[in-house]
């Protein structure tokens, strides 16, 4: 199946003709193609954005909802072919992609439909000034959002979805390793009543299409998640035009085990933080420490879990764990096993590709621990984003906030005790946007969201996103 660009509410080939092809992870084969969107395209995209910007950003505030609600209506009917698209395009098992990303999906336009009904201004009475302060939230014009492989509708729409409630117009870029269900949402934005314009959609590789949007002069923000070394060029490029930036970037997370946690409900959720999504999630808890009391215990009872998650088709309602996104990250993953055993990290499970029957050209690793010696050694250090995960003992709390703070990233991380004040010292101290403690990945779509560090700059998550689609411009009457 092609893909078109979405331009102007209208379905588009790219101008020069150029095309990509677009594999399927669960068999590696090629099933259509992309388009390789030029500046040209970019450029169109950018008009037709700035067209719809007067009358959207005049739009009412119930309008706008009305219409957001409307897509989050159409995805959640659609559920099935969107989770079955995602699942195809990016080798997620079927279950994740229609329990998580698809509703997740829908929850952000109607979660964002909402929020904006609710988003207001601030006014300062200057008392013994005679005036009067208040704050408009005025939306920028045309910008710009660009998003990663691994949660491909999920963190498109966690981008786009607050941009437009804010009265913004948007050109926006899915990756091009799963283009899939960006493409189907634009017949739904359609479908909805979005006026042309509002959302445009151009498909093409991050050094071609996604330069051009960074490169725009007159694209005034960019809303960015992928790696940290792209979110370094985009932040480089920006610069000079001084572009606003939300830029959510890599992680490293520690997940910290404490003797006296719940020890069942820490095990079942520490097989989740570790492997869902192949373990291809910013969240993922990849480098696990565990107290020394429960050490031994933990890592036999860790493995016996991990060794019953089925590596399957995606489509199969029994997977746990599909295909990775494509041949070269599965190549990249693999030559991190293979340097954490040259530096004598000790592979307790997994650790090699599988090969299942039918599908011999498919992305398929198995889950993989590995227990290092320290904390230094490079898997332990730099982001893998596959399911691979390290385990080391620690004798102290302050042992283990050294080891949890020694990375270059500071996204998330999640601790597993029942005590108070444990919780309290280390949530203070540990360097990390997000702190999850006795859970993982619980969410709230209220409460901000991001990194420190070499995991980003800026928040995403309720009116912190409004905020960052909006300019605050302060109006000063004295009367
Ligand atoms: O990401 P890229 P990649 C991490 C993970 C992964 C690594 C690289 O460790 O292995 O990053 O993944 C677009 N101008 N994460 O190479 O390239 C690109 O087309 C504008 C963490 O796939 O950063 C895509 O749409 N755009 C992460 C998006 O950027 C550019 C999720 C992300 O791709 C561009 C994914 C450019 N010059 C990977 N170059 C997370 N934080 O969740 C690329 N892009």
């Amino acid at each position: 199946m092609n893909i078109q660009n979405y331009i102007n509410g209208q379905f588009e080939n790219p101008i020069n003709n150029e095309w990509l092809d677009n594999y399927c992870p669960s068999n590696g084969d090629v099933y259509g193609q992309i388009p390789n969107s030029s500046k040209e395209d970019v450029e169109n995209a950018y008009i037709a954005a700035q067209s719809a910007f007067p009358v959207w950003s005049q739009t009412t505030i119930e309008e706008r909802s009305r219409i957001l609600i409307k897509i989050s209506e159409l995805l959640e009917a659609n559920l099935q072919r969107f989770a079955e698209a995602e699942s195809k395009d990016n080798g997620k098992p079927i279950n994740l992609a229609k329990s998580i990303d698809i509703p997740r999906a829908a929850s952000n336009f109607r979660f964002f439909g909402n929020a904006i009904t609710q988003f207001a201004s601030e006014s300062h009475e200057s008392i013994g000034q005679q005036a009067i302060n208040y704050t408009l939230r005025q939306p920028i014009g045309v910008v710009g959002c660009i998003s990663p492989w691994n949660l491909p509708l999920y963190l498109f729409t966690w981008k786009i979805a607050p941009a437009i409630a804010a009265g913004n117009c948007v050109v926006a870029k899915p990756s091009e390793v799963t283009p899939m269900t960006a493409y189907l949402l634009g017949d739904i934005c359609n479908k909805a009543g979005l006026p042309k314009g509002v959302l445009n959609i151009v498909h093409g590789l991050g050094t071609t299409t996604g330069q051009a949007i960074i490169e725009h002069p007159e694209i005034k923000a960019i809303s960015f998640t992928g790696g940290t070394a792209t979110g370094a060029h985009i932040a480089k490029v920006a610069a000079p035009m001084f572009k606003k930036l939300s830029l959510e970037l890599g992680g490293k997370n520690p997940n910290i085990i404490f003797a006296d946690c719940d020890y069942d409900d820490m095990l079942e959720t520490t097989v989740r933080s570790s492997f869902s999504n192949q373990g291809q999630i910013c969240l993922c808890g990849s480098r696990i420490f565990v107290e020394t009391s429960i050490y031994d215990k933990f890592k036999i009872d860790f493995i016996a879990k991990v060794k019953q998650l089925k590596v399957g088709h995606p489509s199969e309602e029994t997977t746990n764990i599909g295909a990775l996104v494509s041949k070269a990250h599965l190549e990249k993953v693999l030559n991190y096993i293979e340097i954490a055993k040259i530096e004598n990290g000790i592979v307790l499970c997994g650790g090699n590709k599988i090969i299942i029957k039918g599908f011999e050209n498919g992305y398929y690793l198995e889950p993989t621990v590995i227990e290092v010696a320290t904390d230094e050694c490079i898997i332990n250090q730099e982001e893998v984003f596959g399911p691979v995960v390290t385990i080391m003992p620690f004798n102290s709390e302050d042992e283990v906030l050294q080891m949890a703070n020694k990375v270059k990233y500071g996204l998330s991380a999640t601790l597993w005790t029942n005590d108070l004040k444990c919780t309290m010292r280390m949530s203070n101290q540990i360097q990390a946007g997000i702190v999850w403690v006795n859970t993982w990945m619980l969410r709230d779509l209220r409460t901000p969201f991001g990194g420190v560090k070499a995991s980003g700059v800026g928040r995403e998550g309720g009116f912190e996103a409004l905020r960052f689609f909006t300019e605050a411009k302060n109006v000063c009457i004295k009367y």
